[in-house]
């Protein structure tokens, strides 16, 4: 649940990026924290193996402006998304106002991201709430790649619930904002 600071007038929303190795969560970080002004964010936090894969997780402050007088902080994590690390992203995900799960488009890809999303699904669950109602967007990532699968297949397969979905290429940057705006608007929608 966002943190709501009624003396100081701030709210703070916690947004995970979530999805399988190597599918661009720190690559989002890494462009959003590459184009706000500095005013507006924190330094940019990661723990990465020398691989540069995540071991815990990404985490990047930014301020969004206000909302109804209260100045909203927003607290962007990734998760590692290699498959044995399934208890970090568990803890990383606890208390998150909503999740930008970004996908592989890749087609060698699909049955990872496939596995993800379930996995996702489940850790949801556990934390007491409902999966179809969550504050979620999907990222397919990676358009740029010729192995790419057209956006209707992998609708069919990751998206069942018709949830905001926005075509990226994080490593140069389209389609990066346009998933932070869609899911920061649900967010705040919901407070
Ligand atoms: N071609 C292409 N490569 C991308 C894109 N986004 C990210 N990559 C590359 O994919 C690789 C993995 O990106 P990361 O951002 O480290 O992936 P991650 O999801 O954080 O991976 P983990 O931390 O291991 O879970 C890097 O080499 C990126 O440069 C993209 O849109 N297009
Ligand atoms: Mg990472």
């Amino acid at each position: 649940m966002a943190l709501i600071n009624v003396a100081a007038r701030e709210i703070h929303c916690k947004i995970v990026y979530y999805g399988p190795g190597m599918c661009g969560k720190t690559t989002n970080l890494q462009w959003i924290h590459g184009q706000v002004p500095q005013a507006t964010k924190g330094n940019l936090l990661s723990i990465a193996t020398e691989t540069e894969r995540t071991l815990f997780f990404d985490f990047l402050p930014l301020d969004l402006g206000k909302v109804r007088g209260f100045q909203t902080r927003f607290h962007l994590y990734t998760v590692p998304g290699q498959v044995l690390y399934e208890r970090t992203r568990v803890a990383v995900l606890n208390g998150a106002d909503g999740v930008v799960f970004v996908a592989d488009s890749q087609r060698s890809k699909l049955e990872e991201n496939v596995n993800s999303l379930k996995e996702l699904a489940r850790n949801v669950q556990k934390q007491g709430k409902r999966f179809q109602e969550f504050p979620l967007v999907l990222q397919y990532n990676k358009r740029d790649l010729p192995n790419a699968l057209p956006v209707a297949v992998l609708d069919k397969y990751l998206n069942p619930f018709n949830w905001p979905r926005f075509e990226a290429c994080a490593a140069s940057g389209p389609g990066v904002f346009d998933t932070l705006k869609g899911i920061s608007k649900i967010v705040i929608g919901k407070l």
